[in-house]
């Protein structure tokens, strides 16, 4: 398993949009439909094929009530990691294309728990870059109102090259999430500057 940066990073989760004075979008599924918006495949990812009881899907979601600003479309996640034969972790992965991150200060995303399946607070988002290291930023404070996560990439540009990024993971590990099994949403993923 190859070693991660463990980066100590502020997360801020606010409810209005931050200003800044240069970013790019990612993503924001209003398409609904792969790829990204920089040509980049994404989808959900299980541990094992063999073990049905744990798995993460992905869908779309179109929902009024849902949806991130009430149009167009919203991913949704969900996640089981309730199993018998650990370790047990899933979740979203979204390749990035060999987009240069020097330079980028955050990547920004929207998040919302679903209040009817239930969902977890805390989550892992993973940075991988071409040579395969990994950097790692713990979520915490999901609700079910949609909220505006900003992590800081300085520490990590700092740390190890990644001048060329493979992709960005989301993962839903059985040790550190809030409830085993629930769905949440994401929307609208830049980079700013
Ligand atoms: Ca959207």
């Amino acid at each position: 398993m190859k070693r991660a940066l463990q980066l100590l990073v502020l997360i801020l989760m606010l409810r209005q949009t931050q200003l800044f004075c240069e970013y790019l979008k990612i993503a924001d599924f209003d398409r609904g439909e792969k790829p990204n918006l920089i040509s980049g495949d994404y989808g959900a990812w299980n541990r094992t094929e063999w073990d049905r009881t744990q798995f993460c899907s992905e869908d779309f979601t179109t929902d009024p009530q849902i949806v991130y600003a009430g149009r167009g479309c919203s991913l949704s996640l969900y996640y089981d990691v309730d199993s018998p034969s650990p370790p047990v972790y899933n979740g979203f992965w979204m390749r990035l294309e060999r987009i240069d991150l020097t330079g980028w200060k955050y990547l920004s995303f929207f998040i919302k728990g679903d209040e009817e399946y239930g969902y977890t607070s805390s989550f892992e988002i993973q940075i991988k870059n071409i040579q395969g290291k990994l950097a790692s930023f713990n979520i915490d404070g999901v609700t079910s109102d949609w909220q505006q996560i900003i992590i800081p990439l300085d520490e990590m540009n700092e740390k190890a090259d990644f001048s060329e990024t493979y992709e960005m993971l989301l993962v839903f590990d059985e040790r550190y999430v809030t409830q085993k099994e629930g769905r949440i949403f994401i929307d609208e993923f830049y980079l700013y500057r």
